[in-house]
């Protein structure tokens, strides 16, 4: 091969390599975090059991040889009152503009409620002009015979649509199918990002994150919703990472109940978050933690700002 020939070849080669981004949108707790760190193959954004556990707007970045996807992950979109909880939904539906497509999660294990119906209708009204993908998920817990019908009334809600995929984020079913049908729908372009990035996380954020997932994990009520964690101090040398981490809480009654019996609770919240983040970072991590009262801290706009939780 001569090297014109050779040159025509891989400026073809580039030409047909797709490049952008794709918004995971939903109601809280639908799977939207799983999705993403399934296909990323690493936990960049946390997950729980609880509604309202994704908080800010995380990449996660999958790359291939002939594309690069970057799953923009938002907090579920949900009615509340407070300061925080309006910025959490205006940072998805923002996303959701900027997306070059759109995937609108739903948990195809639960019924499609008034929020999900609401929320399908608001995308499908035209007003964003982006490919639409409905992303049916948990189908691991949903008899065959269930899915037909949802995927049916999701043609009739949403007849606009690109695709309607039935997927378990959690077993990773039809997850390759719904990577190559957003591959698809993205514009011919080279990479934005280098091959080994997979997240525009910090290693200070995914610390803040991994503390708060298991805060959630450990405390019951309100209390998971009024808590936040705040990074004091990160540092770095050959021996690893030393973290000092406040956890605030918006309550003086929450801070016994989070430090629990002998300082129990907040050992195991700490011990977890340790692990997790050695897993992550490859390297020894020495992390502290204490609890800090704040009151209304996720009322207060100043305050959210300076914990990057500004809309
Ligand atoms: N059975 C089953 N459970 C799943 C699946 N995907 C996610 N889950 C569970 O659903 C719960 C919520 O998952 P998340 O990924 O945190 O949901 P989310 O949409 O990011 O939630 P928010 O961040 O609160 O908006 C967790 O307990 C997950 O383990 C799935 O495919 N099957
Ligand atoms: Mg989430």
């Amino acid at each position: 091969m001569s090297d014109t020939e050779s040159m025509n070849e891989s400026s073809n080669d580039l030409g047909d390599y797709r490049c952008g981004t794709v918004a995971l949108l939903g109601r809280p707790n639908v799977g939207k975090s799983t999705l993403m760190n399934r296909i990323i193959g690493a936990k960049v954004a946390i997950v729980t059991p609880k509604p309202q556990t994704t908080r800010h707007r995380i990449l996660g970045i999958h790359t291939s040889d002939s594309c690069q996807i970057i799953f923009v992950d938002t907090p579920g979109i949900h009615r509340g009152s407070k300061q925080l909880n309006r910025n959490m939904v205006r940072i998805a539906y923002a996303a959701a503009e900027e997306a070059d497509v759109l995937a609108v999660m739903q948990d195809a294990s639960a019924p499609l409620d008034r929020g999900t119906r609401a929320l399908i209708e608001r995308f499908a009204d035209g007003r964003l002009q982006q490919p639409r993908l409905h992303v049916l998920n948990k189908v691991d817990q949903v008899a065959k015979q269930a899915l037909l019908p949802r995927l049916a009334e999701m043609q009739r809600l949403d007849p606009g649509a690109a695709a309607y995929i039935p997927v378990s984020a959690r077993k990773g079913v039809q997850v390759d199918a719904l990577i190559d049908e957003v591959a698809r729908h993205l514009p011919q372009r080279p990479a934005v990002y280098e091959a080994d990035w997979y997240t525009d996380q910090s290693q200070r954020q995914l610390a803040a994150e991994y503390v708060r997932e298991q805060v959630f994990l450990a405390m019951q009520q309100e209390i998971p919703f009024q808590t936040a964690v705040e990074i004091e101090s990160f540092c770095e040398d050959e021996n690893g990472v030393a973290i000092e981490a406040a956890i605030l809480v918006g309550s003086e009654r929450h801070k016994p109940m989070l430090i629990g019996k002998g300082g129990e609770r907040m050992k195991k919240i700490g011990t977890t978050a340790r692990m997790g983040l050695m897993t992550l970072f490859g390297c020894a991590v020495d992390l502290r933690l204490w609890v800090r009262v704040q009151p209304d801290w996720f009322d207060n706009p100043g305050r959210l700002h300076d914990l990057g939780l500004g809309s």
